[in-house]
């Protein structure tokens, strides 16, 4: 049976773990987080000094992913999206908080000064939402609010019903 890719993108903190998590074991998708993976390959080319985190090699995250995503059914998460190919994923969602909701959720993650400023304003600017219009198809990209409970439930429950139609739509 085919299978789509999902790919899970927005601001730290927006809440693409909780989702994707919750989604892949309602769908029976496979669930990728690209943070864990990279850490778990050590998939790095150096250190960011500013921000005091290693610097993702993109290029051996895609070799990395390649055979999975090409077999489907996987959904991806990443506060980044610009560097995974394109053929890649079926649909797109950008998920999205309100700053007050965001900022708490990265002040209980310990998050410095800088860092809770930085993320709030890629999330103000709609950076991940800009960033995966310009890399993707502007029909397969959604965004999603995502702050509080009944979010999640209304986001899980469109995203199984959207998967539904696309796996009757992709057999015969
Ligand atoms: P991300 O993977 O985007 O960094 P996360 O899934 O780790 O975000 O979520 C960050 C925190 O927010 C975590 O404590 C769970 C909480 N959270 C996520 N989605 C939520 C929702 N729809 N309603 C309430 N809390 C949520």
């Amino acid at each position: 049976m085919l299978l789509p890719n999902i790919l899970l993108t927005g601001t730290p903190g927006v809440g693409k773990t909780t989702l994707g998590k919750e989604l892949a074991s309602r769908s029976g998708l496979k669930y990728i987080n690209v943070g864990d993976l990279a850490q778990e390959g050590q998939l790095y080319d150096g250190y960011d000094e500013e921000y005091d985190c290693p610097i993702l090699d993109e290029d051996r995250v895609v070799d990395e992913l390649e055979n999975q995503m090409s077999e489907g059914g996987v959904i991806v998460d990443y506060h980044g999206c610009d560097f995974f190919p394109e053929r890649w994923f079926h649909i797109v969602f950008v998920l999205q908080a309100d700053n007050s909701v965001l900022y708490k959720r990265l002040e209980t993650r310990g998050y410095n000064e800088k860092k809770l400023k930085d993320n709030i304003q890629c999330e103000i600017f709609q950076v991940l939402y800009e960033e995966a219009l310009a890399s993707y198809k502007e029909e397969i990209v959604h965004q999603l609010p995502s702050n509080k409970p009944e979010d999640l439930e209304d986001n899980i429950n469109q995203i199984l019903k959207w998967i539904e139609q696309w796996v009757k739509d992709h057999s015969s």
